[in-house]
């Protein structure tokens, strides 16, 4: 199924959960060069399929099946994107929405929920790359320096891949703390000790930010959440039934 964002479509899947009648639905995002079939967001959604709610995995701008350069996106088409798909799934009927994401997609949750603070009842974020416009303020990009005063047109970041420099341009404006101030309904985060893309402590400074926060600090835990998978789906499963 595509989802349309003006003229670029969107890769999206909507799963049902058992007694879908009238249930909310959950928009799911991957992170920085990944894509909404990936086993750990797969499982999440499952989870959360678990504890009554619908899911909505997509493609964001550049990534898996959905239009755009991966060298052309930046947070405000992901923005626009979940934007475009919270259109979409209230003309659905769905009235209950939640969003969740994934590192960079946890980062673009928050800012879209803030902004939506109206629409959006909760937010899950899986290892939330809130340090995102900070990192592009200083000039580091996941290890690679550049002035921050004068970005280049391109730059390397990982696997080869280029980014246009209107990603940094867009990143190094986006307030996140002011986006998870906006938002006053309850937040869960689910962080490993041993992420070392995005370390632990950038969600326990956040969470002081968010209205009604939970943080669940996973031991042992890395950023793709692949060790404990099953406590991963618990933590997420446990939470969304209390919301119901
Ligand atoms: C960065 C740190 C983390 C960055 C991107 C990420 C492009 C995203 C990680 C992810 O989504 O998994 O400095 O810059």
């Amino acid at each position: 199924m595509f989802i349309q964002d003006d003229e670029i479509r969107l890769s999206a899947v909507l799963e049902k959960p058992e007694n879908a009648e009238g249930c909310p639905l959950v928009i799911v995002l991957h992170g920085f060069t990944s894509a909404k079939d990936r086993p750990h967001t797969v499982r999440a959604a499952a989870a959360m399929r678990e504890a009554g709610f619908a899911t909505l995995r997509m493609d964001l701008y550049g990534h898996g099946e959905s239009d755009g350069e991966f060298r052309n996106h930046t947070l405000h088409k992901w923005i626009s994107n979940v934007m475009a798909a919270i259109d979409w799934a209230r003309g659905e009927g769905y009235t209950d929405l939640y969003l969740s994401g994934h590192s960079q997609g946890g980062l673009v949750a928050t800012v879209a929920g803030g902004m939506e603070a109206d629409r959006i009842r909760g937010l899950i974020l899986r290892a939330p790359a809130f340090m995102i416009p900070r990192c592009c303020r200083e000039g580091n990009l996941l290890g690679t320096h550049i002035d921050p005063k004068q970005i280049p047109d391109s730059v390397p970041v990982i696997k080869g891949l280029e980014l246009d420099g209107n990603y940094v341009r867009v990143a190094q404006t986006v307030c996140v703390e002011e986006a998870a101030e906006r938002f006053r309904n309850p937040v869960l985060i689910l962080h490993g000790d041993e992420d070392d893309t995005v370390p632990l402590s950038v969600s326990q400074e956040m969470a002081k930010h968010f209205a009604n926060c939970e943080l669940a600090v996973m031991a042992g835990e890395t950023h793709h959440f692949d060790r404990h998978p099953e406590q991963m789906e618990t933590l997420i499963r446990d939470w969304m039934r209390k919301q119901r």
